[in-house]
């Protein structure tokens, strides 16, 4: 486990829900997601962008990330360490095939939120010996959200890897609903990662982000 600095150490969920944009499902640029999500409560929001070239993506993001500080949130930028250093964004989300860890922590410094995409126990177990603020591991569930989306993890599958990794922070993505939410925590997670249950309908982002919100209350 790394453990390299009190700040990263530090790093914990202050509520289990982590909501994560897309423009396709929302039809909304960015910022007004962002700026639904913070209105529904949300406190940490990933800025996920597929399409955008990055020079689009980096004034998306400046725009974004103003909005959720505005709002106390903090935001993550996917895929990119150095649109998150430019615009000054809390961290960066990695997948197996971005910037290794090692080098994102060395351009973000020790106070950055850094996260990485799992896909299987191997790659889990793996994980939490990188310099990591939190792991995902996913999809827990089917999902139509995600391109090629991996083999399906279960809440078994889930159950073992919050095992096999100690105490860093897990995050489970794919396919999470209102319904299955408390399901995945009580496998383990310490918070729930969501994307098309929050966004499907732009009139209800916001009533959606405190539904989940609600029922994640820790009692
Ligand atoms: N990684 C694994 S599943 C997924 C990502 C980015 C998409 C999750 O989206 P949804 O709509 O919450 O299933
Ligand atoms: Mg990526």
């Amino acid at each position: 486990m790394y453990l390299p600095n009190t700040l990263s150490q530090m790093f914990s969920f202050s509520s289990r829900l982590y909501a994560i944009t897309d423009t396709r499902i929302s039809g909304l640029s960015q910022a007004q997601q962002v700026a639904h999500l913070c209105e529904g409560g949300a406190r940490l929001i990933q800025l996920r962008e597929k399409q955008l070239a990055p020079r689009s993506f980096y004034n998306e993001a400046e725009a974004a990330v103003a909005e959720a500080h505005k709002n106390g949130a903090r935001l993550i930028i996917n895929d990119r360490p150095d649109i998150a250093l430019a615009v000054g964004a809390d961290g960066v989300h990695l997948g197996q095939d971005d910037l290794p860890p090692e080098a994102a922590r060395r351009l973000l410094g020790s106070d950055a939120i850094i996260g990485l995409s799992t896909h299987t126990l191997l790659q889990a177990r793996a994980a939490s010996e990188l310099p990591l603020s939190y792991l995902a591991i996913g999809p827990i569930f089917a999902t139509t959200t995600k391109a090629n989306p991996e083999s399906v993890v279960g809440l078994d599958g889930l159950r073992r890897v919050r095992q096999a990794t100690g105490a860093i922070p897990l995050v489970a993505i794919g396919g999470i609903t209102a319904d299955n939410a408390i399901h995945v925590i009580g496998a383990g997670a310490d918070a729930v990662a969501v994307v098309s249950a929050l966004l499907a309908e732009e009139a209800q982002i916001s009533d959606n982000t405190r539904r989940f919100l609600r029922l994640l209350q820790v009692n």
